[in-house]
């Protein structure tokens, strides 16, 4: 795998907001977010005339599933899951996104437009007694939905809170029904390089691939995400379906999912594919254990640019340190 840069290029040295700037040059984007600036500047894309038909981040595109769902919205509020900070406003974390399939780069949030989302098939095969395939807006129906407050720590040392919308993963192993040979969940995002201009970027091993243990699935915190600030997803955050697992760094929680499968083997994922020594398996948060290339210890607020300590399983540990006794001799944090 020839990367051809730094994959999910880190702050340089520190946690500075030098990745807005440095990643921005550093890509082959550069010079189409500047023919996109030209643009602009000369009144072309008002009309979506380049870049899709809609404008406003956040708006559902033509084929959407958001639209079928609206209904669902806003869900129940569950105070379980509250946070000891403020939200990250929905105009700063819909315009800073990690979603590699419409660039790698974070400002893709008018690329992500061309994502459309209905229909959208969602199969869940493998070692199940259920499989299925089933259309996204069912399976939402279907699904109590409910409101929760989470935090999200980047690898790349950056953090943001969001109220996500969705419902626990472990309903939906019950609703497949997990045959004993099951070890690991995997998911897998959508395959359209027509839609996603970032797959046609050869050298990175399309479709994105995630994977955790059934133990992890299970766990109360892994959480199937239909939405966003209280409506349905929009489409730089991973419509219509993503998972967040609050405790592991961000590239875990896998966005536009549309396979879901209980298989033996551990799976392989996308960053791990690409540099297995910098992007694991296990990924949880720990402030301890540094990047290769940068420390873990502290993380920059978006919204605010503060300087904050990353905590442990980025503060979840009472609910999830338990999930890994005995895997000592694991790579547990990268
Ligand atoms: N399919 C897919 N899922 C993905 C990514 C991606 O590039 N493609 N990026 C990951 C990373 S690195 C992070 S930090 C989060 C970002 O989620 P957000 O844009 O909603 O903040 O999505 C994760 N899920
Ligand atoms: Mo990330």
């Amino acid at each position: 795998m020839p990367a051809a840069r730094p994959p999910l290029a880190a702050p340089a040295g520190s946690i500075r907001s030098s990745w807005f700037l440095a990643e921005r040059e550093a890509t082959p984007e550069a010079a189409f977010l500047s023919r996109r600036s030209l643009l602009r500047s000369l009144g072309l894309t008002g009309g979506g005339l380049i870049l899709g038909n809609a404008v406003m981040p956040g708006r559902a595109a033509a084929g959407s599933a958001a639209d079928k769902t609206a209904g669902l919205y806003p869900a129940r509020h569950n105070d379980a899951f509250e946070l000891d900070r403020d939200l990250t406003p929905e105009e700063i974390n819909g315009k800073f996104n990690n979603f590699y399939e419409f660039g790698s780069h974070k400002q893709i949030y008018r690329e992500a437009e061309r994502l459309v989302t209905d229909p959208w098939p969602i199969s869940i095969d493998g070692l199940v007694d259920r499989p299925e395939t089933i259309e996204f807006a069912e399976l939402a129906k279907a699904m109590s939905l409910e409101e929760r407050l989470y935090r999200h720590r980047c690898v790349e040392a950056w953090s943001m809170t969001i109220p996500w919308t969705g419902f626990p993963l472990a309903r939906l192993l019950d609703r497949a029904g997990v045959q004993p040979g099951a070890r690991y969940v995997r998911f897998e995002t959508f395959l359209d390089p027509v839609m996603a201009s970032g797959q046609r970027q050869v050298w990175y091993p399309w479709p994105y691939v995630e994977g955790v243990t059934i133990a992890e699935a299970r766990n109360d915190l892994a959480f199937l995400v239909t939405g966003a600030y209280g409506k349905p997803l929009a489409n730089q955050f991973g419509a219509p379906l993503r998972l967040a697992l609050p405790w592991k760094y961000g590239f875990k929680s896998i966005k536009s999912i549309a396979r879901i499968s209980l298989v033996a083997e551990r799976p392989v994922s996308f960053w791990e594919s690409i540099s297995k020594t910098e992007y694991g398996f296990w990924a949880n948060v720990n402030p301890a254990v540094p990047h290769p290339r940068w420390s873990q210890a502290r993380e920059q607020v978006l919204h605010t640019g503060e300087e904050r300590d990353t905590l442990p399983f980025n503060g979840y540990g009472q609910q999830v340190a338990a999930l890994y006794g005995g895997l000592e001799s694991e790579a547990l944090y990268r």
